[in-house]
């Protein structure tokens, strides 16, 4: 019966796109991967091509008698200067929860290690489950408010393949 078949095809899509954005997991990174958070480590080349996104998180991992992680402004990252740095994280095992979309620069505070190249500058971008990157396909709901959230969406989906099987079996 290629009718059902079709629906089934047509089913399967149609959970795949409720599925999916809830599978935009977030990420958990660990800095420096294998090497962890030290010296002579390019954190530059590590974090490119790398995709932050808030949700995600920073792992630095270390030995904490060498080192620790402070959060910086811009400039103090530039300077190396950690006269209102945030922080330290010391533990040697420290997540870092990226919460906010922007930049956010991190070096080591022990003496000379910024200086040598111990140091993250990264940028964050915003959820992909926020609302303004969601599609909003109005005209499939007449009647209603240009407004539509993505589960009202998925939900409409899934009852209109409901009633399309129950009617083609
Ligand atoms: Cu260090």
């Amino acid at each position: 019966m290629a009718c059902r078949q079709m629906l089934a095809v047509l089913a399967v899509a149609v959970v795949a796109m409720a599925i999916l954005p809830a599978m935009a997991r977030a990420t958990e990174y660990v800095v420096g991967d294998d090497m962890g958070w030290n010296l002579g480590v390019n954190y530059t080349d590590w974090a490119r091509g790398k995709v932050f996104r808030v949700g995600d998180s920073l792992v630095f991992r270390y030995d904490p008698e060498n080192h620790n992680v402070l959060r910086v402004s811009g400039p103090d990252f530039q300077a190396c200067n950690k006269v209102s740095a945030q922080g330290p994280l010391a533990s040697g095992d420290d997540a870092v929860p990226l919460s906010s979309p922007g930049k956010r620069w991190y070096f080591c505070g022990k003496a000379g290690h910024c200086e040598s190249g111990q140091k993250l500058v990264i940028t964050v971008l915003p959820s992909l489950q926020a609302p303004a990157a969601s599609p909003t396909p109005t005209a499939l709901v007449p009647g209603s408010s240009n407004k539509i959230t993505v589960a009202e969406y998925q939900s409409f989906m899934v009852v209109l393949v409901a009633v399309l099987t129950t009617f083609m079996t």
